[in-house]
């Protein structure tokens, strides 16, 4: 017999089990055992900074739970339902898809964020997504800084069936990108995913790179890139949030996949990062699979994230 496959709230309670369980417990052993006080209230609020929600944030919960409860009792479960309705409250205008504007043929997407953080895997996954959804999807390994990043994407393009448009290690990422923009046109290929490498200690020269490869792009496509994407890791914690205002500097961000949510406590950060930079997420991934992609739900998110079951 096969299992069946998990639901959503299943995969996203079970992907977000760490930051689930660590945020939702504590926060309900603090309130289990007395009654609301402003000391209460006052640790709720450590609580919430420590969870990588962010000091607004957290003191923007804090007051939120101690309205018209103060020397009242109240249960576990009544303050994770503030916390799930507060920070649902600041994710769902950040719930945004990732739309492929069909009228832009190819719809090209520039796949930016630091060394690590999952990019090449999240395009991997993206590229299967729009690969069963019949879009036609070509990639291009535009981290050329490193062999095993290109050999990487080259496995990923070969598993799904999208070409991959490669150049040995140390070629111009720039013309290199141009080349993918010229073979996914006369291709007719709908989406065209680019990889780039991710040398945020060398930030001149990332943003010499990438500004270079827009530009480039631009004589192919004066529109192109139509989204740019930029991958964060949530285990770095508080780190996401620099490399949001690095790269928002040096690349005109328009959307976010936040990845490694399985495997972290950290995933308050995604509510610091939608609370500072009010950016579209679009994705989450939980997994190093091809399946562990999953579009973002700032409702289903904020409940994981309060431990609600
Ligand atoms: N657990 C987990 N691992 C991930 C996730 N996304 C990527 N990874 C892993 O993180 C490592 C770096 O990913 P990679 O795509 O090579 O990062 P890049 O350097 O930004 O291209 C790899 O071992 C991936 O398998 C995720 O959502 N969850
Ligand atoms: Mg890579």
């Amino acid at each position: 017999m096969t299992e069946p496959k998990p639901s959503l709230w299943q995969r996203l309670t079970g992907g977000l089990k760490r930051t689930s369980s660590a945020l939702g417990g504590a926060v309900a052993d603090l309130v289990s055992k007395r009654k609301l006080d402003g000391a209460t209230i006052e640790e709720l609020e450590e609580l919430l900074i420590r969870a990588d929600l962010g000091v607004d944030v957290a003191a923007r919960i804090a007051a939120a739970v101690g309205q018209g409860r103060y020397d009242k009792t109240v249960s576990g479960d009544e303050v994770k339902a503030i916390l799930a309705a507060e920070v649902g409250k600041i994710l769902a205008p950040v719930q945004k898809p990732l739309a492929i504007d069909g009228t832009h043929k190819p719809f090209v997407i520039l796949v930016v964020g630091v060394n690590g953080s999952g990019k090449t895997t999240t395009i991997g996954k993206l590229a299967a997504k729009l690969t069963n959804e019949k879009y036609k999807v070509m990639l291009a390994a535009g981290d050329t800084f490193r062999a095993a990043a290109i050999a990487q994407l080259k496995i990923w393009g070969g598993r799904i069936g999208a070409k991959v448009i490669a150049r040995e290690q140390g070629s111009d990422a720039a013309s290199l990108a141009y080349e993918a923009m010229e073979a996914a046109r006369a291709e007719g290929a709908d989406v065209l995913l680019i990889d780039t490498a991710g040398r945020l200690q060398n930030k001149t020269g990332l943003m010499s790179e990438l500004d270079k490869i827009v530009r480039v792009m631009k004589k192919v496509d004066a529109t192109a890139p139509h989204a740019v994407v930029l991958v964060l890791d949530a285990t770095v914690g508080q780190n996401a949030l620099s490399q949001v205002a690095e790269f928002q500097k040096v690349a005109g961000v328009t959307g976010l996949v936040m990845t490694k949510l399985d495997g972290t406590a950290r995933g308050g950060i995604l509510v610091a990062i939608a609370a500072k930079y009010n950016l579209p997420v679009h994705y989450i991934g939980l997994g190093e699979g091809v399946d562990d992609l999953e579009a973002f739900d700032a409702d289903g998110f904020a409940k994981a994230v309060a431990g609600l079951e």
